[in-house]
């Protein structure tokens, strides 16, 4: 009720902080191909808030609307700056998105607007929804979907082989881009079930026409072997990069290489 409260007060002067963690592909794993914006929140009256516990919130009060627009606008502006330095032309940014945004209207209006303001290209831009959240998809959101394909902004499944969406969602939706939930990857380097349970699902994505999979949560050395040795194309998690604000991220690139 606190954070609700708070919310109601603070998500119109747009308190929200945004950082940026690495996603790595290429040969080792080594090349810097994106960066997903992950939403914080620090409120001088209740301190840290993750977005665990405020993203829910804002859903419930129909702020979420508000406050993805502002995490967006923001993060389409960050990943520009760090475009400028000329180094970037291929790094893309993955952008959370709730079910609540995808279902507005002006949804596909406002993110063409972020890009045309910052100057990010459309195809750089990546927008995350998980699984779960896609399977109950109304017409209003295939509508969005579609008009975000049309604009060239690609559809990444997130926290994919936990929900329910599967193989029926991955053939409806324009998804470009699969996102690998962290319990997939948690067993690599020690079990050969979870071997053969990562390599099963990436076959399965593949058989969809989907290449671009992203195994997240790696934080071991272990597990980042394991997925060059199962061909998975792009990793993401703390081992190659920790979430970090874009002038570290600046900085972090030089280190990645
Ligand atoms: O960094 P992490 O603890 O920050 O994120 C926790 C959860 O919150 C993840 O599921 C992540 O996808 C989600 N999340 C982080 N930022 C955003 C955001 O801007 N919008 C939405 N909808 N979810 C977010
Ligand atoms: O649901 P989504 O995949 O968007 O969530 C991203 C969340 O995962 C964020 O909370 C981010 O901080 C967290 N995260 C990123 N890398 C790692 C990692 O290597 N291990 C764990 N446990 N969490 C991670
Ligand atoms: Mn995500
Ligand atoms: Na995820």
């Amino acid at each position: 009720a606190e954070v609700g409260d708070r919310l109601e007060q603070v998500t119109c002067t747009d308190p929200f902080d945004i950082v940026l963690q690495p996603i790595m592909g290429g040969p080792e794993h080594r090349t810097l191909i994106g960066r997903e914006a992950l939403a914080r929140w620090r409120d001088p009256q209740l301190g840290d808030v993750p977005p665990d516990v405020f993203v829910p919130v804002a859903e419930q009060l129909g702020l979420i609307t508000t406050l993805g627009e502002a995490v967006l606008r923001r993060a389409c502006r960050e990943a520009a700056g760090l475009r400028a330095t000329g180094e970037e032309d291929e790094v893309d940014l993955f952008v959370n998105v709730s079910p609540a945004q995808l279902r507005d209207p002006g949804f596909a209006g406002v993110v063409r607007d972020a890009l045309a303001t910052t100057g990010l290209p459309p195809a750089r831009l990546r927008l995350e929804v998980t699984e779960t959240e896609l399977v109950d998809e109304g017409p209003a959101t295939a509508e969005t979907l579609e008009a975000l394909r049309e604009a060239g902004i690609r559809l990444c499944v997130d926290d994919f082989g936990t929900g329910y969406a599967s193989l029926a969602t991955l053939l409806r939706l324009p998804v470009d881009c699969v996102k690998l939930d962290r319990s997939l990857v948690a067993g690599l380097g020690e079990s050969e079930a979870a071997e053969r349970q990562l390599a099963a699902v990436m076959s399965l994505v593949r058989s969809l026409g989907i290449e671009d999979i992203v195994a997240e949560g790696v934080e071991t050395e272990q597990q980042a072997i394991a997925l060059l040795e199962l061909g998975c194309p792009l990793a993401q998690g703390w081992f190659y990069g920790r979430p970090c604000p874009s002038t570290d991220a600046l900085v972090g690139r030089h280190l990645l290489e």
